[in-house]
């Protein structure tokens, strides 16, 4: 608990000041905080938070799956969230039996329009509307492709368990056969698994600016795991977690969530230009891409292809005639 006070004390200091020396406040905001004892979680109506699926609240946490097969599970805040920067730190554990890699297959964290339907991404709905980050603990794609015997290309290898962004508009699906690489922001390795130490995750939306960090080694510091400008998500979504177990499982412990409004300085033409969103979108980033599999073809090169082509068709139809022309002429003078 001291151990506990004291991180967070030394989160408050480091918080201080953000990026470009402007002040930042914050203030911890209960009613999308998911705290120790959980009092009256998933039952009463005062309860700021709903259960869904496997989940289910003990002493110490909030347990989405069990280490068994199949199982889904979620716990989503009831209210919508009005704030326009904001932090949420995730106390989190995830442990079970499995040898490396024989284990799955994470949780998410959510930001989304949708709350409590149950589907396929990380139990949680495809087509999503607003923000995800996921903690994947399988390498779906690598396995694949190991037992399809196709060799993997080092440079786009990811370790895993790895950590994610997305952000859907309704109309994206998310891609578990190739662990949402499609869709990625950002992301980062993060060894989560099986750890006596405590595990924690922030995501921090500032201006804009989402940024997620990991304190996973015990050190009470923060590393970055992703930092993209431009994220245009809507007011008024809800924040929660879900979890999903295949034939491999994990046990997926929530332990607190704490929602931390940030206040920060805005000048009037950032007031001014600081429009509401409707439909959550990246700037500068298409949500969908292709790398690699069926790279669509460039501009430069499809000029490229036309201009040989028009010039290889030149080419040949001088040729043509001149050969046409000597024919011609042999033949006139076979004639004669
Ligand atoms: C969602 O994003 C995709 C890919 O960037 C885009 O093609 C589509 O038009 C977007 N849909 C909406 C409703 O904005
Ligand atoms: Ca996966």
């Amino acid at each position: 608990m001291l151990h506990l006070a004291l991180f967070v004390l030394l989160l408050k200091l480091s918080n201080c000041r953000g990026d470009d020396g402007h002040q930042i406040d914050e203030y911890l905001k209960r009613e999308h905080s998911l705290i120790k004892p959980y009092q009256g979680v998933g039952s009463g109506s005062s309860s700021h938070w709903d259960l869904m699926g496997s989940a289910m609240v003990m002493m110490q946490y909030v347990r989405l799956t069990p280490d068994v097969q199949s199982k889904q599970g979620a716990v989503w805040n009831r209210i919508p969230c009005y704030l326009r920067d904001w932090e949420m730190q995730v106390h989190f554990k995830v442990h079970g039996q499995g040898k490396k890699n024989l284990n799955g297959d994470g949780f998410a964290i959510w930001y989304t329009k949708e709350r409590m339907q149950p589907g396929p991404v990380f139990g949680s709905k495809d087509m999503f509307t607003g923000l995800g980050v996921f903690v994947d603990t399988y390498p779906n794609e690598e396995k694949q492709q190991e037992s399809q015997k196709r060799r993997y290309t080092p440079r786009s290898q990811r370790i895993f368990p790895y950590i994610m962004a997305m952000v859907g508009n309704g109309t994206l699906g998310y891609d578990h056969e190739r662990d949402g690489r499609p869709t990625e922001l950002g992301g980062c390795t993060a060894l989560v698994r099986n750890l006596n130490q405590d595990t924690f995750l922030v995501i921090r939306y500032v201006r804009r600016r989402l940024t997620v960090m990991i304190d996973i080694d015990g050190k009470n510091e923060w590393r970055d795991c992703l930092d993209i400008p431009g994220v245009r998500l809507p007011k008024g979504y809800y924040f929660g977690t879900s979890s999903v177990t295949g034939d491999l499982s994990d046990n997926h412990d929530i332990i607190s969530l704490k929602l931390y409004q940030l206040t920060v300085e805005r000048s009037a033409e950032e007031e001014r230009e600081d429009k509401e969103v409707f439909i959550p979108s990246v700037d500068n980033i298409p949500l969908l891409r292709e790398d690699g599999v069926s790279q669509p073809m460039s501009g430069v090169a499809l000029f490229f292809i036309i201009l040989f082509s028009v010039l290889g068709a030149i080419v040949l139809s001088v040729i043509g005639v001149i050969v046409y022309q000597q024919w011609k002429e042999n033949r006139r003078k076979r004639f004669y």
